[in-house]
């Protein structure tokens, strides 16, 4: 064991930095604008750049993936029952709740864990009047399937694209798929704008309406609140944060392909062996790399493993456990045995720029140790 031990805490990411001269200069800016928030000019530098790169109709950025997913909602003015999966962040779930929304929750397939959608059209009443995938750990869901049941049923679908920045199917990025799609730009994902987010849609309506939402309710053209919403809106801090983090992106996510499939490579005999299960990324995808997860026989191995790696200085984390419909503040039925099972089983190892393969080799040899000492 001795000699595997990390010297330093190896965490199951690392926040994006840019070079600090770049930031720097970003910072020279908004000291000569004297602008710091409220649609600034970097807000709508970092704006125009994602419109771009996702050659979309409209972005609008948020201060985070939350209420940018909150307002999603809002802004659709929607009632009654959403279909949605358990496995994936609070998040999710709680916009849902917060909206006087009800979760129906589907349960989720078993090769990439995205709700299944195959269970979700006999989940579909009168009151239903969306659903909301998630995109998890940045796979993408049965996007076409969805759009199909959606249309068939005359239901909006929102989705949570809070892991998937970068991601395309074939040649369209994966936000353009649904009537809206959320990204996070928390620290901690593959993008990040320190805090923020955004949804991307085509409606030009509900581009008027969210720019309000996110300003105490009041519209843009005549100051009038209209709406009740929230303080919503992304700094320039933040806005130059992602700026500087989109120059380097594709070199980043070329990194983490890297670290990925030496993760892989190094895990391949213990998932040959039955001993756990990877992601493989989809076929016909452009993927980000956003997560590494392993999934193992049960609680049990998943948290004497979890435990294990601490041990060595190496900081896994249960993403996602338990699943949204077992959270003790509510009361939902729990009827999703493959949520269930998967989010008993999962473990997230670390994943981010920066770490390196002979560390991501040292943590693979951690744990065919301790599996092999756990039979
Ligand atoms: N929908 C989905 C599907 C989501 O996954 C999320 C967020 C959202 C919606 C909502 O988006 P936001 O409103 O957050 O934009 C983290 C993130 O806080 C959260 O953004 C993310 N999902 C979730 C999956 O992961 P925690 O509780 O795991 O964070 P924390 O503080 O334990 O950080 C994880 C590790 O990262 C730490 O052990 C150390 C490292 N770290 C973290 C930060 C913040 C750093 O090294 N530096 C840092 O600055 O939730």
């Amino acid at each position: 064991m001795g000699n595997l031990i990390f010297k330093e805490k190896i965490f199951v990411t690392r926040p994006l930095l840019p070079p600090l001269k770049e930031y720097q200069k970003k910072l020279e800016e908004i000291w000569d604008n004297q602008w710091l928030t409220n649609y600034g000019p970097l807000e709508h530098e970092f704006q125009t750049s994602l419109k771009n790169i996702f050659n979309a109709k409209n972005v609008e950025l948020f201060s985070n993936g939350h209420t940018s997913l909150d307002l999603a909602l809002k802004a659709l003015d929607l009632e009654g029952e959403v279909i949605t999966t358990p496995f994936t962040f609070a998040s999710t779930t709680q916009a849902i709740i917060e909206n006087n929304l009800k979760p129906v929750f589907a349960d989720v397939d078993e090769e990439y864990y995205n709700i299944n959608p195959e269970n979700i059209e006999s989940l579909i009443t009168e009151d239903t009047c969306a659903i909301m995938p998630v995109h998890v750990f940045g796979n993408p869901c049965e996007v076409e399937k969805i759009e199909r049941i959606a249309k068939e049923h005359d239901l909006k679908v929102i989705y949570d694209a809070a892991h998937a920045f970068g991601v395309k199917i074939g040649k369209n990025p994966i936000v353009k798929y649904g009537d809206m799609s959320m990204l996070s730009f928390h620290a901690t994902k593959v993008l990040n704008t320190i805090e923020g987010g955004a949804l991307i849609f085509d409606d030009d309506e509900l581009s008027y309406k969210l720019k309000a939402l996110k300003n105490f309710g009041i519209t843009p053209d005549k100051e009038e609140v209209r709406f009740l919403g929230k303080n919503g809106k992304m700094n320039e801090f933040e806005a130059a944060m992602g700026l500087c983090n989109l120059n380097n992106l594709e070199h980043v996510i070329h990194e983490r392909s890297l670290i990925y499939n030496h993760y892989l490579e190094c895990l391949e005999d213990l998932e040959d062996a039955g001993d756990l299960k990877v992601i493989r990324p989809q076929r016909n995808v452009e993927y980000n790399y956003a997560y590494f997860t392993i999934k193992l026989n049960g609680i049990e191995e998943r948290d004497y493993l979890m435990d294990k790696l601490a041990e060595y200085n190496v900081f896994a984390k249960k993403y996602f456990y338990p699943p949204c419909n077992e959270f003790p503040a509510y009361d939902f039925e729990k009827n999703t045995p493959i949520a269930k099972d998967i989010s008993d089983s999962i473990l997230s190892l670390p994943m981010y720029y920066g770490l390196s393969l002979e560390d991501v080799g040292q943590i693979c040899e951690i744990i065919k140790l301790e599996l092999k000492n756990y039979e």
